[in-house]
């Protein structure tokens, strides 16, 4: 008898082992790396499109997250993608502003300083952008602005000779060229690293959102928080064209809806968390400041040279986005 009900449990195991197995062979798995921590506001719109797009196919494609630079570090994820290691991911498309100064224009210091801007930019920017990656295999999916970017100090800064000799922290070439023109001295440090850089000594200020300040718990190693609203760049999610065109037409359909709504939704939480991040930095004791005219006027001079540089840099592709920007 024991052996009886022993045999027949094992019989039925084995019969859901093999209805699970075809399960899975069905519906697709994509692992998806990203750069920010969990609690990012991009990072929780992308938990969210995931959800939707294993919502709206039923289950036949899952997107897993791996986020904060676990799966690939930031500077591997467009290769991952592109390699075919991962199918989809998410990076800071400025990052890729030493492969073509057009990815770098939204870094580019007051060119565009508010979401208006941005959105006009973005728009200005996107063909050109997605001509140079497609041929590279890769494809936009939707991309995602952070609230304009401001300076964090360890003391109040009333000039541009005030960051002379600073030890900055920047996340791609455009900041770096910009501390290198104000006399500071850059080292990149990715957002997960930032507190122990700072702990460190190894930077001792940066220019990054609200967000990504009060993230990092900014009061713990900087004093003042200077609301220069430089530039508003964004992070990009991009596909493989190979693993999207694996995807039946219905799954196709279904992860372009809601990318097309990640996008809407992302913009939303980023103009909301942009009053809400500096309240946080400003209730833990940091010293918001308004930049004095002379700060801005000596940052906008460093922004005039720098955009001579990335014109000669970004060739007919960066004049296409300018021309049609000041349009
Ligand atoms: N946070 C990211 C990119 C821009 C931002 O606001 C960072 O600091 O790296």
């Amino acid at each position: 008898m024991r052996k009886t009900l022993m045999s027949a449990l094992s019989g039925m195991a084995v019969a859901v082992g093999m209805t699970g197995l075809v399960a899975t062979a069905q519906a697709t798995t994509w692992d998806m790396p990203t750069p920010y921590p969990d609690k990012t506001f991009h990072t929780q719109n992308i938990l969210q499109f995931s959800k939707d797009v294993e919502a709206a196919t039923g289950g036949e494609l899952k997107i897993k997250i791996h986020s904060a630079g676990s799966l690939f570090k930031h500077p591997e994820i467009k290769n991952a993608v592109r390699g075919g290691q991962v199918p989809i991911g998410e990076f800071f498309l400025s990052l890729l502003s030493n492969e073509h100064a057009v990815f770098g224009a939204d870094s580019q210091p007051f060119l565009a300083t508010n979401y208006d801007e941005a959105a006009k930019l973005w728009n200005s920017q996107r063909p050109e952008v997605a001509k140079l990656l497609d041929k590279q295999g890769l494809m936009p999916l939707f991309s995602v602005p952070w609230p304009p970017q401001g300076l964090y100090t360890n003391k109040e800064i009333k000039t541009v000779d005030d960051l002379k000799g600073i030890k900055f922290r920047a996340y791609n070439a455009m900041l770096e060229s910009f501390a290198n023109k104000v006399g500071a001295a850059p080292t990149q440090v990715e957002v997960p690293d930032i507190p122990q850089a700072f702990a460190t000594g190894r930077v001792e200020a940066m220019i990054t959102s609200p967000s990504t300040g009060a993230n990092s718990k900014a009061w713990d190693f900087i004093s003042h928080f200077t609301d220069i609203q430089a530039w508003v760049p964004k992070n990009i999610v991009v596909v493989s064209k190979k693993a999207f065109r694996k995807l039946d037409k219905p799954t196709q359909e279904a992860v372009l809806a809601a990318a097309a709504e990640a996008e809407l939704r992302g913009l939303a939480m980023s103009k909301k968390e942009t009053e809400e991040k500096i309240k946080i930095l400003k209730d833990n004791g940091v010293i918001i400041v308004a930049p004095s005219p002379e700060l801005m006027a000596g940052l906008k001079e460093v922004g005039k040279e720098m955009l001579v540089d990335w014109k000669q840099d970004a060739g007919a592709e960066g004049e296409a986005v300018l021309s049609h920007y000041r349009q």
